[in-house]
């Protein structure tokens, strides 16, 4: 048995211990919910909000396991398609490995960086809205809510400001393929590894750069170990909520609203709680480390690197086909309002 399966067999073990004694039709669910980050992040914010609604709305209970309390991004995904867990949050980042079209976050320059003009595509987009539920239905999926969840900051070991100079770079990705063909594309050598790896790589030097939201940086203490921060303005760290599907479709539709209201009411909340972290986060890293260096790119550094992405573009077609050209076309038309601002 492989260490992930063993991994996955003591959950399950676990998991339905705790199970015992609210197996009766008749009584609350005690419903399991991951997430891919620490107490206080993002995810784990809007958890505790979807929790804190279904707990006061009903007699449910709402139990969060956060990084690492059930393993990787990919174990959590795998325990919720096979009915372990009844909740997770995952990022495409990740997902994109399932469900390819769900990589159409990763193709560079495409989304607005700035907090309220990302928030709103979210809010009416209709290839997030009405698109990607199917795609994720395919795999065992209800899609609840895509959120997002700041602006992508690159980190390296020197201060970047041209593709020239990203080369010889080893750059953490996410393991989805696309974003491997964007740092490729920048000029770096995209290096794919999960989250757990990824400290201790930029402190041996194994790699010499990654990429996150400012305030993950902060949290988890990249800026220690990768002081130079680079604005390059390319795109946004998007995630998801979903539940398992065959789960969901048999609750009562009293609990499948109850689902819909707690998740509205946790993206409400962050849609508040997301514009300025960025810039609260530097603050912070700033203090605690004055001589981390924050590179914003000028509208011609950019240009050089806004001119590779139509390559990831065609490579994202290539990898999806039909569908995936048909995601991005109502992608693009949802994205027009934001267009020229
Ligand atoms: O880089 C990562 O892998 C992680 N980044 C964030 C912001 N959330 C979770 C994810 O695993």
């Amino acid at each position: 048995m492989t260490l992930k399966k063993r991994l996955a067999t003591a959950v399950a073990g676990a998991l339905i211990t705790s199970m015992v004694g609210f197996s009766s039709a008749a009584m609350a669910a005690n419903w399991r919910y991951a997430h891919e980050e620490f107490e206080g992040d993002v995810q784990d914010v809007f958890a505790h909000k979807f929790k804190e609604y279904v707990e006061e709305n009903s007699d449910n209970t709402v139990q969060i396991f956060r990084f690492g309390e059930l393993g990787e991004s990919d174990d959590i995904m795998e325990q919720t398609q096979m009915g372990i867990l009844q909740f997770v949050n995952q990022s495409p980042g990740f997902t994109g490995s399932l469900i390819p079209e769900a990589q159409i976050f990763f193709i560079p320059y495409l989304l607005p960086v700035n907090d309220e003009d990302i928030i709103d595509f979210f809010k009416t987009s209709v290839a997030i809205n009405e698109m990607f539920p199917e795609l994720y239905a395919e795999q065992g999926l209800e899609l609840l809510k895509m959120y997002p969840e700041g602006e992508m900051v690159v980190t390296a070991d020197t201060p970047v400001r041209t593709p020239e100079e990203f080369r010889g770079k080893n750059i953490r990705t996410m393991t989805n393929p696309l974003l491997s063909e964007t740092y490729r594309a920048f000029g770096a050598t995209p290096t794919p590894l999960p989250w757990g790896e990824v400290y201790g790589g930029l402190q041996t030097n194994i790699i010499q750069g990654q990429e996150n939201p400012i305030f993950w940086i902060q949290s988890g203490g990249l800026y220690e170990v990768s002081p130079n921060l680079i604005f390059t303005g390319h795109g946004q760290f998007t995630t998801a909520l979903m539940a398992n599907q065959d789960f969901y479709n048999n609750l009562s539709a009293e609990d499948q609203q109850l689902v819909q209201n707690a998740t509205e009411y946790a993206f409400e909340y962050i849609t508040e709680y997301v514009p300025g972290l960025s810039e609260e986060m530097l603050e912070k890293i700033l203090e605690s480390k004055p001589d981390v260096t924050v590179t914003r790119l000028t509208d011609e550094e950019r240009q050089a690197f806004i001119e590779r992405a139509p390559r990831v573009e065609e490579r994202f077609i290539e990898m999806t086909g039909e569908r995936g050209q048909a995601l991005l076309e109502q992608f693009k038309a949802d994205l027009e309002p934001y267009r020229s601002q």
